[in-house]
């Protein structure tokens, strides 16, 4: 049967870019869908690296502005890879354009700007997406099949972890390619944002929504160099964050995430304990999900490490044989898949604009939270 073109206007060529951009071009070879993403048109403000980022990965055409590529008849999809500073504009005008939209996470630069963001998108009606890609490694969503089968019964704790050390350095500037993740106006907090996003998102779709929060935050390197200025400037992000808070469920979480934990690249970990059983997952392992049921014969119960490669596991089916694991760049795969799916349902997928305003609510109550001393509300969205 042929498929359906879908055009696809990437705007931002950096390392996000390259992971959507492997996403498009993998998904048809693997997932029967009606869709076929053709990646029109890439753009990005330097001219020379937009076309080396749209050789390599075969785009048609490229754009220096985005407001060309959002103005383009020719595009169908938006997929904003750019710093966090920018997903507003780019995704309102896209979204008044009539444009499908794909943002990258977080969502916007704060609850206020991203409501503007699903505002704008809600009345546009376009179908949307943000990409929080660790939901779709087949492990964690094996856990919330888990969770959906009743298999942990009533849940009592939640429990997570996102630990680097790539900033330990002092020397390392602020600004521009990469670091703008350090540099306040552009990344709008740090590994709140930037990190914890990603776990919150996860307890969000795992657990349910989170009512209430207290936090304290740290910037250990008070002051870099800014690549842009050239000067030495205050550094305005949070380097480490840790957060208690309540489930509606009536569940507790924990969760920290800092940028100096020395030994850990990006060990994203999360344990969830029920009354029945219990769930971990650990990034760095990341085709494993453990499970631990205490209905199990009390001679043999224990940890179980669910090898998470068969073709009754989640999107398993789709590649290998039973066995032979598949990783990271797999995620966006898989949510590519899931986007085209449901365009051809006319869905939006989860976690849509709206779903990602929910993960920025928490978000802001936590940097309240930190930077008030006291336990925030978590507003409802
Ligand atoms: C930061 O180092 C980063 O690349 C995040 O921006 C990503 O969202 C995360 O998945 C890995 O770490």
């Amino acid at each position: 049967m042929s498929k359906k073109p879908l055009n696809i206007g990437l705007v931002g060529c950096g390392f996000m870019g390259r992971t959507h951009s492997n996403g498009y071009k993998r998904v048809n070879d693997f997932f029967d869908v009606e869709y076929r993403p053709v990646l029109k048109a890439a753009c990005g403000r330097n001219e020379a690296a937009a076309k080396a980022f749209a050789d390599k990965w075969q785009y048609e055409s490229v754009e220096t502005d985005w407001r060309k590529l959002v103005a383009r008849p020719d595009i169908d999809a938006v997929d904003i890879c750019t710093p966090n500073n920018t997903h507003a504009e780019i995704a309102i005008a896209a979204a008044e354009a009539g444009k499908m939209i794909l943002c990258e996470k977080p969502l916007s630069m704060d609850l206020v700007e991203g409501q503007k963001m699903v505002d704008a998108i809600e009345k546009a009606g376009v179908p949307n997406t943000v990409w929080y890609n660790y939901r779709r490694a087949p492990a964690v969503t094996l856990a919330r099949q888990f969770i959906d089968e009743g298999r942990l019964g009533k849940i009592f704790h939640y429990r997570a972890n996102f630990l680097q050390d790539w900033t330990i350095s002092a020397d390392l500037p602020q600004g521009g390619a990469g670091l703008w993740r350090l540099d306040a106006s552009a990344a709008g907090s740090g590994v709140t944002g930037d990190l914890l996003a990603h776990c919150i998102d996860t307890a969000l779709w795992l657990n349910g929504p989170i009512a209430s929060v207290t936090a304290m935050t740290e910037t250990f390197v008070k002051e870099r160099k800014h690549n842009l200025s050239g000067k030495v400037e205050p550094v305005k992000i949070d380097d480490a964050c840790a957060f208690l808070c309540r489930f509606e469920n009536g569940s507790l979480g924990l969760f920290e995430s800092t940028r100096y934990a020395r030994g850990h690249k990006a060990l994203y970990t999360f344990e969830i304990n029920g009354e029945n059983a219990s769930v971990k997952w650990d990034l760095h392992d990341l085709h494993r999900l453990q499970f631990f049921d205490y209905k199990d014969d009390s001679i043999t119960r224990g940890w179980r490490s669910i090898h998470v490669s068969d073709g009754d596991h989640p999107y398993m089916k789709n590649w290998w044989v039973p066995g032979l694991q598949i990783g990271y760049e797999h995620t966006f795969v898989h949510q590519v898949a899931d986007f085209l799916k449901n365009l051809g349902e006319g869905k939006s997928t989860s976690p849509t604009f709206r779903e990602a305003l929910a993960t920025q609510a928490v978000c802001d109550a936590v940097l309240d939270s930190a930077e008030l001393g006291q336990w925030q509300t978590v507003v409802p969205v």
